[in-house]
């Protein structure tokens, strides 16, 4: 079985148990979505975001689609994991002289990496088009945007959280100006943050038909003691449009440019009526996951149709053994 090295120790992470006879790898909460439409003023839509816990509760940066469709960083907080409030200002940046950065055009997909005392934020910015964005933060009022990582285009980047061989990790996928009918998993090493470099493939996508058009990294990968757990979403091109469904890999502890196991099928595909009827249909996008680390509980959060927030469970046991078992 494999252990979690770095995962929560929390009392309240939202929870729970499996519905009696479902076999699945993972369930959905009975009480989806957890972010319904227009939850804060002038904010249409809230999905792809991602809650930490903070201070004994939950606090996280959340992609919040305009009135106008644009999207937009906020910060929300929850005593539960379940119930946020946001605050209606959004995200305004400064640089690592204190000094107030311009917002950008749109922000979206945020991902949230905690890292020694503080926390990165990574994020789809305008450059002259979408690229990766990097901030850090100690307490969710003040975030200091670093300079640009990754020349345009590319959305979906995650850091790992901690070094590697003395190196920030980030896995990214490079994509197109537009709905990037491509998309594969790469990962690039630094040093200091601003130099990016040796770059190395992860994984294509292809072979299966769910990841067929593109693979992306989700959430912050998990650190077990035989691997990093990475979830990811894959996407399937049908005649009626992209599908987005859940899938996940493990990764080589030290040098994690190598997947030790890619699992064939998909963890979950958009069925719930949530995830197939929404501003885009049949998108399920997973960009957040706690770890219990005592009990390997896991509650990932994930964004449906591109319109609500949503959260599912599993356990580290049961999903590292679906994706060993059903290992391509
Ligand atoms: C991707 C991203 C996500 C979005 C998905 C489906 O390219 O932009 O933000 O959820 O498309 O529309």
């Amino acid at each position: 079985m494999s252990k979690v090295v770095k995962g929560n120790k929390m009392q309240n992470m939202p929870w729970e148990e499996c519905p009696k006879g479902y076999e699945q790898p993972i369930w959905r909460y009975s009480q989806n979505p957890i972010i319904k439409r227009r939850p804060v003023e002038g904010v249409s839509r809230v999905f792809n975001s991602a809650p930490v816990p903070f201070n004994g509760e939950f606090i996280g940066v959340f992609r919040g689609d305009n009135v106008d469709d644009i999207p937009h960083l906020y910060v929300g907080h929850s005593k539960d994991g379940i119930h946020f409030e946001f605050e209606k200002e959004q995200i305004h940046f400064v640089n690592e002289k204190g000094e107030k950065v311009p917002d950008t055009n749109y922000q979206y997909d945020p991902r949230v990496i905690p890292f020694e005392d503080y926390f990165f934020i990574v994020w789809c910015d305008d450059f002259a088009g979408p690229t990766i964005a990097i901030a850090k933060t100690y307490d969710f009022k003040k975030f200091v945007k670093f300079d640009t990582p990754f020349l345009p285009y590319n959305r979906n980047g995650v850091l790992f959280p901690r070094k590697i061989n003395d190196s920030y990790m980030m896995l990214s996928r490079p994509s197109d100006s537009g709905h990037t009918a491509f998309g594969d998993i790469f990962i690039s090493e630094s040093k200091d943050l601003t130099y990016w470099g040796k770059h190395r493939l992860v994984m294509q996508r292809g072979y299966e038909w769910w990841c067929a058009l593109k693979v992306g990294a989700g959430p912050v990968p998990i650190e077990l003691d035989d691997g990093w757990l990475v979830f990811t979403h894959g996407v399937n091109r049908t005649c009626n449009g992209y599908v987005y469904s859940i899938g996940a890999i493990i990764l080589d502890k030290d040098n994690p440019s190598k997947v030790l196991y890619r699992c064939k099928n998909f963890l979950m595909t958009p069925e719930a009526e949530y995830e197939t009827v929404g501003f885009v249909p049949n998108v399920i996008f997973p960009t957040s996951a706690l770890v219990d680390e005592k009990t390997g509980r896991i509650a990932l959060y994930y964004g449906s149709a591109d319109t609500y927030t949503c959260l599912a469970f599993t356990t580290v046991d049961r999903v590292v053994k679906y994706i060993k078992d059903n290992a391509r």
